[in-house]
């Protein structure tokens, strides 16, 4: 299968009235942020011991490891991020920053070539022997795609060399000695091995990919065997009595038909799933990729495009359960569907898996950070009353204000990496075209059978629909330009060089442009005023109950602007919707009014449960405002399905 590839993020400037806020964010803010968090240099924060377990692997410092057995994953999460951060925004000191990062890396490396400072300092006897729980091949995973991304940011080799090293052991450990049989209990590594494959060319890394993905799920079950061998000491108590479906092994994963157990895994292994099956031109698993992203996407998804109804075991659980005040909804599982989403798009061409990217993106990736870049959310609930979200309740795990960080850091440096390498979502390219996925202002350099071609895309999106999109080269060449029609765009126009075109051709959601370009203008216009939706009403929890959209922004109702008590509101969905540009709200945003009705309390005192007293209702004006805006004034209360 011929995967289109995504632009290489050198080659894209992003300048964009929605994105600014956050791109400009990753190297202004978020990087020196999270860098002073690495190295517990922050007080009042929930201390990370990330660079310190290194320096201890490394010989220099005594003491204990700290931490979660996967802390080793937030300095890579964060050296992906400063790849992908120079790659675009060059800046000598902060790769000296993490060339230093990276020399304690190799420090902490051991001889063999294993790294892992855990297992390293804590139980050095006990290498991949918990596979179920220890987080090895995941941190390992992690560490190859930073690995690769700086290695393709700086051309700087050292930091490949060194995960070249440690997948080599890893190659040697679990395929050429036969006493081992296993895979990970959390995907990832798929994903680096894969990488590390496509820069390197060694043919053993794809083959480990490919073979950690076929051992999954086999009779025995390898985590329920491992777990019975002397010795075995178990880190996570939740995993007592363990289901494989947790970690996806309950079946061969070619034969799997839902998305299952805990949502990051799940979506990790599906986009390593996407990428062997096109490396393979493998049909059967690209089958088993489609199915699980249908189950996902038309069954077990929330309409901002995060995934996990559950706080237990952060998982999936039945079609069309998707509570709205006490979901998972993980940052890292919005990132991974996001991921492989993109994949998807990529090897299929069809626009459809690009409106899961785009919904992903600009709702639940973007909800998980500030606007400031100092604090994140891990979960983000569709619905929250503060006052509830409190220890040992099925709402413990929400959180009404976005933390500084977490004892549990997947998510913030996850943000920082998605955010770095936003570019590769905008644009994909072959030899002979170029695809405009996403409506971020932006210019990018594509070669287009060795003859380079510059886009200039300038839009306003989504506060309004029109596109300009300016195509020029050297010499006259013919070429394609697809363009995504977004599924939610019911109308829309498009001209090249002001002359209107009447029947465009639209293949898989692309309008596609076929000609001769030199130096051209297109223009598109998508209709993408304000609009209701409602939800398939085997959706329990949200029958009744619409949301407000527009593009592929959902918004939501916040205390703020709409008082206390939001369930007692009512949306008029007969009445129009109207939006506004606010230049000095949440840093300039659309904002949409409707109106509704708000059941009073007037024949009500506080000490009285039930009554017969009928509802009374007053009338009352909505404002609604951008969903991953929210929690950024006061805290308060947010509602995203309102009653209608
Ligand atoms: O286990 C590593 C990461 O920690 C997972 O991906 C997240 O869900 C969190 O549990
Ligand atoms: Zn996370």
């Amino acid at each position: 299968m011929k995967k289109l590839s995504s632009v290489s993020l050198k080659n894209i400037k992003i300048e964009d009235s929605f994105w600014n806020r956050y791109t400009h964010l990753v190297p202004d803010v978020i990087i020196p942020y999270q860098w002073n968090i690495l190295n517990d240099n922050m007080k009042d924060i929930e201390t990370s011991h990330c660079i310190s377990n290194f320096k201890i692997a490394a010989g220099y410092e005594k003491g204990e490891f700290q931490g979660a057995v996967f802390q080793d994953s937030d300095l890579a999460k964060w050296l992906e991020a400063v790849a992908y951060s120079l790659a675009t925004h060059p800046d000598k000191g902060l790769e000296d920053m993490a060339d230093g990062a990276i020399e304690l890396i190799g420090k902490a490396q051991q001889p063999d070539g294993y790294l892992n400072t855990y297992f390293t300092i804590k139980e050095p006897g006990k290498r991949f022997s918990n596979l179920r729980d220890g987080h090895e091949l995941y941190v390992a995973g992690h560490m190859m795609e930073a690995a690769v991304a700086y290695y393709q940011a700086t051309g700087k080799d050292k930091f490949l060399q060194i995960m070249c090293r440690f997948a080599d052991l890893i190659c040697e450990h679990f395929s050429v000695r036969n006493d081992s049989v296993g895979y990970p209990g959390h995907q990832e590594i798929e994903i680096g091995l894969y990488k590390l494959y496509q820069v390197t060319g060694k043919k053993a890394y794809l083959r480990q990919a490919k073979s950690f993905l076929d051992r999954r799920g086999k009779k025995p079950n390898y985590f329920l065997e491992e777990e019975k061998k002397p010795g075995f000491q178990g880190l996570f108590p939740e995993f007592e009595n363990y289901d494989p479906k947790y970690s996806q092994s309950h079946q061969p994963v070619r034969e799997q038909t839902k998305a299952e157990g805990h949502a990051v895994r799940a979506v990790y292994m599906y986009s390593a799933m996407a990428d062997i099956a096109a490396e393979y031109d493998d049909e059967e698993l690209m089958d088993a990729c489609r199915r699980l992203w249908n189950s996902i996407t038309k069954k077990r998804m929330y309409i901002t495009g995060s995934i996990g109804s559950s706080g237990i075991l952060e998982r999936f659980t039945t079609d069309y359960d998707l509570p709205n005040n006490c979901n998972y909804s993980e940052t890292c599982a919005t990132i991974g569907l996001a991921l492989f989403s993109r994949r998807m798009a990529q090897i299929t061409r069809d626009a459809s898996y690009i409106d899961i990217v785009e919904k992903s993106l600009y709702n639940s990736v973007i909800s998980g950070v500030a606007m400031n870049g100092k604090s994140f959310f891990y979960v983000n609930p569709l619905e929250v009353w503060p006052d509830n979200c409190i220890d040992r309740t099925s709402k413990e795990h929400v959180k009404p204000v976005r933390q500084k960080w977490y004892g549990c850091a997947c998510c913030p440096p996850n943000i920082a990496r998605t955010l770095a390498s936003l570019g590769e979502y905008i644009y994909f390219a072959d030899e002979q075209s170029v695809w405009i996925n996403l409506f971020i202002s932006s210019q990018a350099k594509v070669m287009i059978e060795d003859q380079e071609f510059k886009i200039s895309m300038e839009s306003n999106y989504p506060n309004d629909g029109k596109i300009q999109l300016y195509v020029s080269t050297a010499q006259k060449k013919k070429a394609k330009l697809a363009i995504r029609i977004p599924g939610y765009v019911k109308e829309w126009k498009i001209s090249i060089d002001g002359a209107h075109i009447e029947n465009p051709v639209v293949e898989n959601g692309y309008c596609i442009l076929e000609q001769e370009f030199e130096s051209n203008e297109v223009n598109v216009e998508f209709a993408i005023a304000p609009r209701i939706v409602w939800a398939n009403p085997l959706v329990k929890e949200d029958v009744g109950k619409a949301a407000v959209m527009k593009g592929p922004l959902v918004y939501c109702l916040e205390e703020t602007d709409n008082g206390s008590n939001l369930p007692a509101l009512y949306l008029d969905t007969e009445k129009g919707l109207e939006e506004y540009f606010d230049p000095d709200l949440l840093g300039g945003t659309t904002v949409i009014k409707a109106t509704g009705k708000r059941v009073v309390t007037r024949d009500w005192n506080q000490d009285e449960l039930y009554a017969e007293h009928k509802p009374v209702y007053k009338d009352v004006d909505l404002t609604f405002v951008p969903y991953p805006y929210w929690g950024n004034r006061d805290t308060g209360e947010m509602l995203v399905w309102v009653k209608e």
